[in-house]
């Protein structure tokens, strides 16, 4: 089988060439866990080399026929995924195309339109390998649970979802052998899935519903000795969901790495709810190399934090900075912006309560409202929204990523503020989070360490082509910048002449300061909900 992570374009647009490639870790764990039955399994990233029909046919060398292609869709790339699905098709006819991923799972009937012939809905590991032996067995695709999958009559059939592995233990270590290209940051760790919360506007739910399950401390600690001790890794980033969820976990974890000593070749980042960054366990926590923490903060005013069901409040996320500070781990805060009944006021107000904190890093994304999410639900059909072809703007980090001139839309801008305001305020925020002396310093040092993506090459300076690409980058930097920061009276009527779409998403006079947001509908997986006895006082609305 052949594994493909299509991307169309690469993750960090014109600062691409200075962001570390992550590891697509769902096809990871897939082929790991295939590769543990016996199937012979390759992957292709396209970050690393693009699906041709020249590296195809180099690709399938040794594979069995008819090819089975697996394609992991994330919604900005869903595009380029038909793409390759119709180029596969041209090519193999006989071959079999199964999707899988965030994207196909919130909206399997578009995988099946644009060629796919099956699609996996939500964890995939035990429903591929069961997929896998059918297909090879000529066998009958309505006993497999959670597919979606067209019927030899042309119908669609929407199998029930399948169960989630309960011992997320019996899923083999992460195969990192299968990412040895130097460009790959290894630095990287699943220790828990999914998150109980309700956020409206995030996926994961509908991928785990409010299910919470974690590896055992033994199991981390044998990923984390392969990481530190075969592959040299001096940082690890834990990209758990919600990594402080349980508290008792964490203090095992934490207890097992300093008994093993990897507190001292190594130092931990991870990503967690500031409700669930208790007192208690911070000092563990710091003893054993936690050096970094990141807190999806989103908002920084409280009737904003109603409106997207976080149920969290400003002074948590307040008390939870001072605390990691106060332990001597750095902090980085990820932002929403572009929330429904936002204004520039209350952005500026975010803004400067974000800088108080004296976080290391703040990073500024416009609001996506995912498909599957009851955010999209409640947004979708409105002239707000805005789907480009392929979904290829449905990427959180296109207002820095790209020239303040590109002409993309935005998903969605809500009534109280202009498609170029909420833009140009994502890049000004942004810009002015980081343009400070010290933080150029070190990005231009090499020494750049924390949550900001960018990473120089060592000894760039010495490199003419490096030094090209770097003031190039730099270049479209500061003309962001500038644009961004000459008043919007001015800039606005220049760019809606230079791009009359504009027009159409303007500042609504009068916009309403109040919406009413769905909720998520108590489905299935929310049954799956494993040990939750550590929190009875989780909130739930
Ligand atoms: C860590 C992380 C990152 C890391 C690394 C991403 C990576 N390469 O894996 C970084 C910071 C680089 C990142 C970047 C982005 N991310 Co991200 N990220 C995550 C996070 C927190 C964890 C991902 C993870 O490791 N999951 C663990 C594995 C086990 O789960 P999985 O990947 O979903 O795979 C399982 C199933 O989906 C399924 N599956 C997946 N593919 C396939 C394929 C087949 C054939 C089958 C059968 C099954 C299958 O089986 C897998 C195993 O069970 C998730 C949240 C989440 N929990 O999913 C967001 C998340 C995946 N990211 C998201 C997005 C949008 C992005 C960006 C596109 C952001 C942007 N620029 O706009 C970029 C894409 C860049 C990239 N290179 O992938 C969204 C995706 C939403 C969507 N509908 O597309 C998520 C869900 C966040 C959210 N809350 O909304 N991300």
């Amino acid at each position: 089988m052949l594994l493909i992570n299509p991307v169309g374009e690469k993750f960090g647009g014109f600062l691409s060439r200075y962001v570390p490639i992550g590891i697509p870790m769902g096809l990871g764990y897939l082929a790991g866990y295939l590769q543990a039955r016996g199937v012979k399994v390759k992957i292709v990233d396209e970050e690393l080399l693009a699906v041709n029909e020249r590296t195809l046919s180099d690709l399938v060398q040794g594979l069995e026929r008819p090819y089975i292609f697996g394609l992991s869709i994330l919604t900005p790339r869903a595009g380029r995924a038909y793409q390759l699905i119709r180029m596969l098709k041209t090519l193999h006819p006989d071959c079999i195309v199964i999707t899988g991923g965030n994207h196909p799972t919130s909206c399997p009937e578009e995988s099946l339109l644009n060629g796919a012939d099956i699609v996996v809905r939500g964890e995939g590991e035990e429903v591929l390998w069961n997929l896998y032996r059918e297909i090879r067995g000529g066998g009958d695709l309505s006993r497999i649970h959670g597919i979606t999958y067209r019927k030899k009559d042309g119908s669609i059939s929407k199998n029930p979802d399948a169960s989630l592995i309960r011992d997320i233990d019996e899923v083999p270590l992460f195969p990192f052998e299968l990412f040895e290209n130097p460009r790959y940051d290894k630095g990287c760790i699943v220790s828990s899935r999914g998150c109980p919360y309700r956020c409206n506007y995030c996926q994961i739910r509908m991928m785990t519903g409010t299910a919470y399950r974690v590896h055992s401390p033994e199991r981390i600690l044998a990923e984390l000795d392969l990481l530190i001790n075969k592959y040299g890794q001096k940082r690890i980033v834990f990209y758990d969901d919600n990594f402080c969820f349980q508290k008792k976990r964490v203090k095992q974890v934490a207890a097992a790495i300093i008994a093993a000593g990897l507190q001292k070749k190594c130092s931990f980042s991870l990503q967690t709810r500031a409700d669930n960054f208790y007192s208690d366990i911070v000092p563990i926590m710091a003893e054993a190399g936690f050096k970094h923490v990141g807190f999806g903060m989103e908002t920084g005013l409280d009737h904003l934090y109603k409106i997207i069901n976080k149920g969290e409040t400003v002074q948590q996320h307040i008390d939870a900075i001072a605390l990691a500070h106060r332990h001597g781990m750095t902090t980085a805060l990820f932002m929403i912006f572009g929330l429904p009944t936002e204004t520039h006021e209350d952005r500026e107000k975010i803004f400067n309560m974000c800088r108080s904190m004296h976080p290391k890093d703040i990073k500024f994304n416009n609001l996506i409202p995912y498909p599957g999410t009851p955010m999209y639900e409640t947004l979708k059909g409105s002239s707000r929204m805005h789907i480009a072809e392929g979904w290829s703007n449905f990427n959180s980090t296109l207002s820095v990523t790209r020239s303040i001139f590109d002409k993309t839309p935005l998903p969605y801008v809500p009534e109280t503020m202009s498609e170029f305001e909420l833009k140009r305020d994502i890049m000004l925020y942004s810009l002015r989070a980081y343009f400070n002396w010290q933080t150029i310093a070190s990005i231009l040092g090499g020494s750049r360490k924390g949550a900001v993506w960018i990473t120089l090459p060592r000894r760039w300076y010495l490199n003419p082509l490096e030094i090209f690409h770097v003031g190039r980058v730099a270049a479209a930097l500061l003309m962001n910048l500038l644009i961004a920061w000459l008043p919007l009276k001015w800039t606005e009527p220049v760019m809606t002449c230079l791009n009359p779409n504009l027009k159409e998403r303007q500042r609504v006079p009068n916009a309403p300061r109040e919406v009413k947001i769905m909720g998520w509908a108590d489905g299935a997986k929310s049954q799956l909900v494993i040990d939750r006895s550590e929190h009875p006082d989780r909130r739930s609305s």
